[in-house]
């Protein structure tokens, strides 16, 4: 069969690497399925979480962003069965997620009112972008579901920022595109990915599909979607070494409007200025980038034009309709607002699109700073730096001080102008300003993950300490019981590039 499995490694390859991270997990999600379904599994898929090292909300302006996978991952063992339309979902977390059964062919998403949607939801938002695809493949004949048995094991934390929810979409669409036997390039997975999520509720941009499919270990990936998806790996400074610190304040963007508040800002920022730019099109000028492309101009002159056209902090919704987009209110509700944002009231133009422009010209500078400075040929995961003076302070010529400086920089922005940081997230940030370390909150934020640029695995030791003995051991009796057992090594750790979406078969 022609699939994405590209890269695939047999069960028995594993069983020969006993030490290899990923079995015992593999191990027990193998028993898991057997004691809940009775049989074996055909197959498993890795999914990997993310680290976003720069380019935050950025991806749904079309502009690039950098990151990487990580180890943390969704595992699935999956079975199918020809004989029945019925998915069975199991989830080794028992008492958290519950098991969760239903008809493929009468598909549906029940998201509920307020809060946030059950985790099975996710896994459906995979198989209908797969349905969809088949149906349109088959001119417009519905999917004949084929029976799925899925047992699930996931260790990226939830809601941190670190893409929990695209690892476990994505992971839902290439199983049943596996199961289904439909051809697709990883490209084409990480588009149908990104789009069907959206059934959750959030306007994302594809970055943490993207990603998911398209990383290869020992770079990060500079990864663009416009004109089209494109991931191009990045080699990172000799020795430059991230930490992503947890700061436990969990947030589920689909639960709230937030995300999709700053989505429709920023659309309404690029319509707004492509009105004033007098293009014909302007309705259908959704993102930045669309806007800079047909203008020709520079992030510098866009950011001009920002300045000219959207010069107040506050534009209320009254006077969007009247002056600016001279439509009613209904019709601003219909066309420029989401299912979840059409409360707004208010909207901050001038900061969002002064975030999004700003920060992309972060992303260019941190991609130049990298390739300018890479000096080794691969990423150095196990060794010092031998450069560092090994006490954090560098003197500024060095890359990691430019690189770090973006992080920090990055971080301001986000809290700044785009709001989207927490009191928690800031305290590391602080203590990581303290102990002149780089960083930045990671992913969409308002609680969730920092991520930080240390220059070697030496001073990211001292780093990591530092957070435990400043940040975590402080933390309340409950979480401290939580996640103290093992010295908060889950929550606070060194991250190192890995692999895309893989299917292991057992021989
Ligand atoms: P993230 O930043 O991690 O992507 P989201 O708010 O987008 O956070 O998604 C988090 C949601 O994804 C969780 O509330 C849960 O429904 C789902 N999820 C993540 N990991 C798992 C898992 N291991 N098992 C079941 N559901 C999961
Ligand atoms: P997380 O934090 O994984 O939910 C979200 C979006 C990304 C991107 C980042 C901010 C989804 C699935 N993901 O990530 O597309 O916009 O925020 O850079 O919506
Ligand atoms: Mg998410």
């Amino acid at each position: 069969m022609a699939t994405s499995a590209e890269g695939a490694i047999s069960m028995s390859h594993l069983e020969l690497h006993t030490e290899h991270r990923l079995y015992s997990r593999l191990r027990e999600l193998y028993d898991f399925y057997r004691h809940q379904f009775g049989g074996e599994p055909d197959f498993f898929v890795r999914m990997p979480g993310r680290v976003n090292i720069i380019g935050e909300h950025v991806d749904y302006c079309g502009y690039p962003v950098l990151p990487m996978a990580i180890d943390q991952c969704i595992l699935l063992a999956v079975g199918h069965n020809e004989e029945n339309t019925f998915l069975q979902l199991r989830n080794v977390e028992t008492k958290r997620y519950e098991n969760f059964k239903c008809d493929l062919s009468a598909l549906s998403i029940d998201l509920p009112q307020n809060g946030a949607p059950k985790w099975y939801n996710y896994y459906l938002c995979g198989v209908k972008g797969i349905f969809e695809q088949i149906q349109q493949a088959h001119s417009g004949e519905p999917t004949r579901p084929i029976g799925m048995h899925v047992a699930l094991s996931g260790n990226i934390p939830p809601a941190s920022g670190l893409s929990s929810s695209s690892a476990l979409v994505s992971a839902a669409v290439l199983a049943t595109a596996y199961v289904h036997q439909l051809p697709l390039e990883r490209k084409q997975l990480a588009a149908i990915s990104a789009r069907c999520e959206r059934y959750i509720g959030t306007q994302g941009g594809g970055m943490d599909q993207a990603i998911a499919y398209l990383a290869k270990a020992g770079c990060a990936q500079f990864i663009e979607f416009h004109p089209g998806l494109n991931a191009t790996p990045i080699q990172l400074p000799a020795g430059v070494c991230f930490i992503v610190a947890n700061s436990l304040a969990a947030k589920n963007k689909a639960a709230s409007s937030d995300f999709n508040e700053r989505v429709v800002e920023c659309r309404l920022a690029a319509r707004i200025i492509a009105k004033h730019m007098k293009f014909s099109n302007w309705r259908g000028m959704l993102r930045f980038v669309q806007l800079q492309e047909a203008l020709h101009c520079t992030l510098g002159e866009l950011e001009e034009l920002v300045l000219k056209w959207l010069p107040k902090d506050i534009y209320t919704r009254a006077e969007l309709c009247t002056h600016e987009l001279e439509v009613d209110d209904e019709e601003f509700e219909r066309e420029f607002l989401t299912a979840n944002t059409r409360h707004m009231t208010q909207f901050k133009l001038k900061q969002r699109a002064l975030h999004v422009i700003q920060e992309s010209l972060r992303v260019a500078k941190f991609r130049e700073i990298c390739e300018r400075h890479h000096t080794k040929p691969q990423y150095i995961c196990n060794g010092v730096n031998e450069k560092s003076n090994g006490n954090g302070v560098n003197d500024a010529s060095k890359p990691f001080t430019l690189l770090s400086q973006l992080m920090r920089q990055s971080h301001q922005s986000l809290k700044e102008l785009y709001e989207c940081s927490h009191t928690d997230l800031d305290r590391l940030i602080s203590l990581s300003d303290e102990a002149e370390v780089g960083a930045r909150l990671t992913g969409a934020g308002w609680g969730g993950c920092v991520v930080a640029c240390c220059d070697s695995l030496e001073s990211s030791k001292r780093y990591i300490e530092m957070l435990k003995a400043n940040y975590f051991k402080l933390l309340p009796q409950d979480l401290h019981e939580r996640y103290g057992a093992n010295d908060f090594d889950d929550v606070v750790f060194a991250t190192f590039p890995g692999n895309g979406a893989e299917i292991f078969q057992l021989n």
